[in-house]
């Protein structure tokens, strides 16, 4: 049997050398079991992962700095200026300070991962990502002991966003994740898709993909990172706390109070195509069950 990556570490075994194993271990893992990603076509077929097109990926998006409508940030993102682009990273962190694009671009390893992505209105896409982990910015900033979350930002310039003219949400979109989480080898910051760079409208320069999570906890054209003691305020669960937790795992057993997640429907797959079951942690939950070991998931969803 081929070696398969086995989450068994604890937050205490993240090193930066740490992570770097855990790297080579689930990029093999990926490519023999085609469990998380297919490296190579015949992996990702035997897991029925048929990437979705890039018309498909780029087309079909949530972006509400640019409008509600799925459409809009194709039409509407253009007006995003991405280059030049830094990352403040700050807050529990031994250097803090603005990051720019290009020296995090080269100073990480760039790999692609083919991961699910699970939306809570319950639509689904499985998309080619290029990408680093986030694990390893972390590790670059130097996060100190007594950081246990940690908060991102998306870009907020009124003139180029014309959606937070709306009060939709409360702007800036702000999002987070326990560190243990972010530091996780499956998280990853996107730069591009199919190899190329990433549009705008799927988060350019870069956007968080947290594949066991619904996707509003990924979020596009990160400008900040703040590393904290205590558990963020997200966006959605200051809009709707009943329906969107902090945690907000793909969780087929618990509900949206006004619509199952059970199942799901894959963009592309026609109108009239099946929906299909919903896996747990989106199909990760091999890697990422033993995070929430002892949690009850319907108090934590
Ligand atoms: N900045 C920002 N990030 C965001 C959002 C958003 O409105 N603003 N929407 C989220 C939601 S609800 C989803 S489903 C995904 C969609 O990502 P995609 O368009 O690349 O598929 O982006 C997430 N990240
Ligand atoms: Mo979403």
């Amino acid at each position: 049997m081929a070696h398969r990556w086995k989450n068994n570490l604890t937050w205490d075994d993240v090193t930066p050398e740490a992570a770097f194993l855990n790297r080579r271990q689930i990029i093999a893992g990926m490519a023999a079991g085609g469990i998380a990603a297919g490296l190579g076509q015949s992996a990702s077929a035997a897991e029925g992962l048929e990437p979705n097109t890039w018309e498909e990926i780029t087309t079909y998006n949530n972006f509400y700095e640019f409008g509600t409508g799925k459409g809009d940030p194709a039409k509407y993102a253009g007006s995003l200026t991405t280059d030049p682009w830094s990352v403040e990273i700050d807050g529990l962190v031994d250097n803090p300070g603005s990051y720019a694009m290009s020296d995090i671009i080269s100073a990480m390893t760039t790999e692609e991962r083919i991961y699910r992505f699970r939306c809570v209105e319950a639509w689904s896409m499985v998309i080619p990502w290029n990408g680093f982990e986030l694990a390893d910015l972390l590790n670059m900033a130097g996060v100190q002991s007594g950081a246990k979350y940690v908060a991102y930002l998306p870009a907020v310039r009124c003139d180029e966003l014309p959606g937070v003219a709306s009060n939709v949400l409360d702007w800036p979109y702000v999002e987070g994740l326990r560190l243990d989480e972010a530091m996780h080898p499956l998280t990853i910051m996107a730069t591009g898709i199919y190899g190329k760079p990433i549009p705008n409208q799927n988060g350019a320069p870069m956007r968080l993909v947290v594949p066991w999570k619904y996707g509003f906890k990924s979020i596009k054209s990160i400008v900040r990172i703040t590393l904290t003691e205590d558990e963020p305020p997200t966006s959605w669960n200051k809009a709707n706390g009943k329906e969107y937790g902090f945690y907000s795992n793909v969780n087929p057993t618990v509900d949206h109070p006004r619509w199952s997640q059970a199942s799901e429907r894959r963009v592309g797959g026609g109108l009239f195509s099946p929906r299909i079951p919903t896996l747990m942690f989106n199909g990760y939950e091999e890697e990422v069950a033993s995070l929430y070991e002892g949690m009850d998931l319907s108090e934590f969803y």
